[in-house]
């Protein structure tokens, strides 16, 4: 009986294990596995050869997204793919679930439906998409991106990273330049299980988080040239300070968030200093500010006020600030009946549910432009994320893959339209 089909616990949470031993930060249960290292080519190759093991297709594309498709015994190979997946690559700091988590329990899906022989009528898609968390190439969300058309090939490829290489070069470095054509084939529905790596379930105590949405992002570059000099001999008034002038742009994207208060939130998460000296007034900051708002107004209203605070200060300071947009997505809404669908199941397998929203980026805000896109979240301890102290109990990724199943056997068993 598929309604009373359980997945493999133990099975996935020692996968989880398994794959957070690479790049594994000591003495942590993190791991970091920057896009396009050596670390996240290992952890490529461990999950290619799990989807390999499950006898599923591979298909690896032009920027590296990897995508294992299932065929049951009567799958029907000329309907379109139900698609599941995420990413496996991490921030510098990142936990064992972020991603990784969707990635793998697709794969424990597939694996369950296998072992219970049952034949859903579509195929079973299981992807992971390069470079989600665009902490080293941005923009995030670049493979899924590319995935359904929203970025050209080429321009990805070409795409320069925080340590100066090029996004195809470390590509073909690490031996995952594909041919298989971008944008990739468009699947029937997208549903993808991730930790809510906020707050909101774990308050609530709340077992599922039925995602209807995701909250805008803009990601911003500032480049703010000023002049090196002698730290103790410049009088204060003839200093060009690119240091100074970092730190009170920091300060103002808080308190411009705080103002607008609301769902807008704010911060500088990169700051690079040169000469980066103890008796050198800073003549150059690079630094970046990541803003976001489920209101896209409101988010507008917050770049606004950052450009208008950059002028007055590059006029008081007398610095250049130049800025580029390293990332810009308008919020984005789900599938009602794909939401619907993953409250319904909670239901029946007696889990408590809310609806939310999402105030993180992911692969799935991407199809959500090509095919009928939900999410599932399972809480985090602490609403802690993109931190190797990042938890979700086993008993919680239970839950959450059970859910996954059990939507994605109802979408896959139908017949397409
Ligand atoms: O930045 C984000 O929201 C995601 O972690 N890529
Ligand atoms: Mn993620
Ligand atoms: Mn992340």
């Amino acid at each position: 009986m598929v309604d009373t089909l359980q997945i493999n616990s133990g099975r996935l949470w020692g996968r989880i294990d398994e794959l957070a031993q690479v790049g594994a930060i000591a003495d942590t249960g993190g791991c970091s596995r920057l896009a396009l290292t050596d670390e996240d080519r290992d952890g490529r190759n461990l999950v290619l050869t799990w989807m390999e093991d499950l006898g599923m297709e591979i298909a690896i594309d032009g920027v590296g997204n990897v995508v294992g498709t299932w065929f049951g015994d009567d799958t029907d190979r000329s309907l379109p793919s139900v698609m599941t997946g995420s990413h496996i690559d991490t921030v510098r700091t990142g936990g064992r679930f972020d991603g990784n988590l969707g990635v793998l329990a697709g794969l424990e899906v597939v694996e369950t439906l296998a072992e219970n022989e049952i034949s859903p009528l579509h195929p079973i898609a299981v992807g992971f998409f390069t470079g989600e968390e665009g902490a080293r190439f941005a923009p995030d969300m670049l493979g899924s991106l590319v995935y359904v058309g929203g970025m050209s090939l080429e321009s990805a490829l070409d795409i320069e990273g925080i340590d100066g290489k090029r996004l195809g070069d470390e590509l073909e470095r690490i031996g995952f330049r594909g041919v298989t054509p971008c944008p990739g084939p468009i699947p029937k529905a997208f549903i993808e299980l991730h930790i809510e790596q906020g707050p909101i379930l774990e308050a609530a105590n709340t077992s599922i988080g039925a995602v209807d949405s995701v909250q805008g992002i803009s990601w911003t570059e500032l480049a703010i040239e000023g002049q090196s000099n002698h730290a103790g001999t410049t009088p204060m008034h003839m200093r060009h300070d690119a240091g100074f002038a970092a730190a009170q742009i920091a300060a103002f994207v808080r308190q411009v968030a705080l103002e607008i208060g609301g769902n807008q939130v704010g911060t500088v998460g990169k700051v690079d200093l040169h000469p980066n000296l103890v008796n050198v007034v800073a003549s150059r900051a690079v630094m970046t500010v990541d803003l976001r708002n489920t209101d896209e107004a409101l988010l507008q209203k917050a770049e606004s006020r950052l450009r208008e605070f950059c002028v007055a200060l590059s006029e008081s300071e007398n610095v250049e600030i130049k800025s580029k947009v390293l990332a810009r997505f308008e919020p984005v809404s789900f599938s009602d009946e794909l939401v619907d669908s993953v409250v319904k199941v909670s239901k029946s397998l007696g889990l408590s549910v809310q609806q939310m929203t999402s105030g993180a980026g992911h692969d799935a805000q991407m199809f959500a432009r090509i095919c009928p896109t939900a999410m599932i979240f399972v809480p985090s301890k602490d609403g802690l994320s993109h931190n190797p102290a990042e938890y979700t109990s086993q008993g919680q990724i239970n839950d959450g893959a059970n859910v996954l199943l059990q939507v994605l056997l109802q979408l896959a068993k139908e017949q397409s339209g």
